[in-house]
């Protein structure tokens, strides 16, 4: 197995002339789109810089470009005041009286969100479009008339607005009769290709964990390769969440990623068996099925790549919601999460080399309730405060500056080795109190500890410090007063290429510091 490489030799000589700060002369490097598996006996520095060059496959880069994104928990259990339902309920108790997807659309796209995930179908089974394959649908409701189709609504409304759309569709399904047997995995793939055929492109097809009897008291087996198959066939450029090789859950449901995010993380011997066979057709990412403990504290770690013999480009996405439940419950209005606590919860995802999917439950009318609106429109405005005006503009380090805010993934500032110093002067002290800072992904995740220091008397102190960067990443820190800081890189897994960096002061409303 360990034979099979998904290498890609690309010669980067353009990357030299993209970089003021990069090695003049043209580098070969080896990029494995991916994922890469290791030669047998190879050390782990060796490792490390393979790892280092593990890239995402471009659904993965669109993907994680996006940030932020909506999740749209609606169904059946929105009208039992339920969060999970058992497959027997009415299909007439769906009946909302003002549903609006515009009204969810414009709220998402007003809080820089990029994509409405929907859910489809949930555990219980009814599905907001008139599937052909079953009754357990709106079809069989009140709403409309019985002639109304949800998926197409929020569908359309996405594409109006210029959001992406996405699926959920719950491989758990407690209302159909053949769960459980394999003409189970017949009918959900049916569903599949009737969601992935008729709402136009699908940029996400997310497959919960859970995993429940269905009504005859059975378990079923999920045929996750025909799934990811059909997926492959019909939207290419979806990436497959959760339960698929595209898109890691985080682990938790809290809205809190960790400190440490390695999008390059391990792969078990059997998915490197099964990397190794699709390779050809599918750059590696074909049927990796996850099988990890997605809850471990660390994931990616120089210990974790010592055990490995391949890792996978498996980025981590943050699923929370902005209520306690994951449904609308009229018991949860005053429930709804504070402004300064969504604030928390960017910085603890997108700050944190995650994306957040942050969910948004319509109410029995079917809209986004009024309280939900306002904490969102406020976490919002309180952010653009913060991010108003990037300090780094102002610096005197023109070469540095120009690569480093002209929000182009592919401009970077690249030093000549592992260790390196990135330095900043203004002509007038600067207040600052957060970091933002981005590696060039596209050709890796890299950094293991950097630091921000400031001088200070003649002396250099600590601002903050951080262990990964990645895609993104956040510090926040008591706000500091200078005219000159570095970013210092500590150790990394082969040279940084620092893509994007910003220096600000946050909004008073933030009310948090660290
Ligand atoms: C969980 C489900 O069981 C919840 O109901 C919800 O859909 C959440 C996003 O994922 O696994």
């Amino acid at each position: 197995m360990k034979t099979q490489y998904q290498i890609r030799n690309i010669v980067l000589g353009i990357a030299g002339l993209l970089c003021m700060g990069c090695q003049s002369q043209p580098e070969r490097q080896e990029l494995y789109v991916s994922s890469v598996v290791f030669p047998d006996t190879v050390s782990l520095e060796e490792k490390c810089r393979m790892a280092a060059h593990v890239i995402p496959s471009e659904r993965q880069l669109a993907w994680q470009k996006m940030e932020f994104t909506c999740f749209i928990c609606y169904g059946i259990n929105t009208f039992t005041d339920k969060e999970w339902g058992t497959g027997k309920e009415d299909p007439q108790l769906f009946h909302p009286t003002e549903l609006d997807a515009r009204q969810w659309v414009r709220t998402a796209k007003e809080a820089g969100m990029k994509m409405i995930l929907l859910t489809c179908k949930h555990h219980d089974g009814f599905c907001l479009w008139p599937s052909k394959y079953t009754d357990f649908s709106v079809a069989s409701s009140p709403w409309k008339g019985g002639k109304g189709d949800l998926v197409r609504e929020v569908s359309d409304a996405c594409r109006e607005a210029g959001l992406k759309f996405a699926v959920y569709l719950s491989p758990w399904d407690m209302n159909h009769p053949a769960y459980g047997t394999d003409a189970y995995n017949d009918y959900f793939v049916h569903q599949l290709e009737e969601l992935l055929t008729q709402y136009g492109p699908i940029a996400e097809v997310w497959f919960d964990g859970a995993c429940g009897e269905g009504p005859n008291g059975k378990k079923q087996v999920y045929d996750f390769e025909r799934y990811y198959q059909t997926i492959r066939r019909l939207q290419p450029e979806a990436v497959i969440a959760v339960m698929g090789p595209d898109v890691r859950w985080v682990g938790t449901e809290s809205g809190y990623g960790r400190d440490t995010e390695w999008s390059v993380i391990p792969a078990s011997q059997k998915n490197l068996e099964r990397i190794a066979a699709s390779s050809q057709q599918e750059r590696g990412t074909g049927t990796f099925v996850p099988d990890g403990d997605a809850m471990e504290k660390d994931l990616g770690s120089r210990e974790k790549l010592q055990q490995a013999q391949g890792v996978i480009w498996y980025p981590s996405e943050v699923d929370v919601s902005i209520r306690p439940g994951w449904y609308y419950h009229a018991s949860q209005d005053t429930l709804v999460k504070t402004p300064q606590k969504l604030i928390d919860i960017y910085y603890s995802s997108i700050g944190k080399n995650s994306l957040l999917l942050l969910n948004l439950p319509p109410d029995k009318r079917g809209l986004i309730h009024e309280n939900d609106v306002q904490a969102l429109q406020e976490m919002q405005r309180i952010l653009r405060e913060t991010f108003q005006h990037n300090l780094l503009t102002v610096s005197t380090s023109q070469k540095e500056k120009d690569l480093l805010t002209d929000s182009d993934l592919k401009t970077y500032w690249k030093p000549t080795t592992k260790e390196a110093v990135l330095s900043f002067a203004f002509a007038e002290e600067q207040e600052f109190d957060r970091l933002v800072v981005q590696e060039n992904i596209t050709e890796g995740q890299r950094v293991e500890n950097f630091r921000l220091e400031y001088r200070q008397d003649g002396k250099w102190q600590l601002a903050s410090e951080g262990t990964t960067i990645g895609y993104k990443r956040i510090l926040r820190f008591p706000k500091v007063k200078a005219k000159e800081v570095r970013l210092v890189i500590q150790q990394s897994r082969d040279v940084p290429q620092i893509a994007e960096a910003g220096l600000y002061l946050a909004s008073e409303e933030e009310a948090i510091t660290r």
